[in-house]
């Protein structure tokens, strides 16, 4: 059969829905390494990433959320009109801020049913390999520059609660304890 003959090409690799880590996972909290080669495992990644971040209803994902400790994240805005257009950004590189700055709500598919209200620079200009491995510049604002730190962020082990308060940081952290309590008991 046809499908028989694609699944046996070496170039066919399914893509794989991997879960996703939440917090308080050590793993979070770890530093991603620079990518040394954009090549067919680095797109596998970003191809199961995409599919996982689709599965979770995300707008954004960074590779160690799936526990895979490299500088890739990948965004798609335009999902909420229907389609489907995954953008990778490899060992992004923030090279310009502006000093005007922007307050968005965030949530996070690692910090699950807890949103607050982020600081940030309005726009950005950052430089990183795409999924062909080619250099590219991008200026953001608006949803994409937040999404974009927000992504980063997550590159050096950072979450965005790490921006809160003391106080509303430690009770974000409690309430994420307590529900994997609840969950692990069924
Ligand atoms: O986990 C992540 O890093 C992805 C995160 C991206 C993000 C969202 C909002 C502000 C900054 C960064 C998410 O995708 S959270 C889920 C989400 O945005 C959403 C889920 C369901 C409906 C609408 C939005
Ligand atoms: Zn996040």
């Amino acid at each position: 059969m046809l499908l028989d003959r694609i699944r046996g090409c070496a170039y066919f690799q399914p893509m794989t829905v991997r879960p996703i880590l939440t917090a308080p996972d050590p793993r979070l909290q770890a530093v991603s390494m620079d990518v040394e080669t954009v090549d067919a495992e680095i797109r596998t990644l970003v191809d199961d990433m995409a599919e996982s971040m689709y599965e979770a209803d995300g707008i954004g994902l960074a590779a160690i959320q799936i526990g895979v400790a490299k500088r890739v994240l990948i965004i798609d805005l335009d999902q909420k009109e229907g389609k489907k257009n995954p953008r990778a950004f490899i060992n992004p590189k923030i090279i310009w801020v502006s000093e005007d700055m922007a307050v968005f709500e965030e949530g996070c598919l690692s910090v699950p049913e807890i949103w607050d209200d982020v600081e940030r620079p309005a726009r950005i200009k950052c430089e990183y390999l795409d999924r062909d491995g080619k250099k590219q510049i991008l200026e953001a604002d608006g949803m994409l520059a937040t999404c974009l730190q927000h992504e980063m962020d997550h590159l050096n082990g950072v979450l965005f609660i790490d921006h809160l308060s003391r106080l509303k940081r430690s009770m974000a952290i409690k309430k994420l304890i307590k529900a994997k309590k609840l969950k692990a008991v069924g």
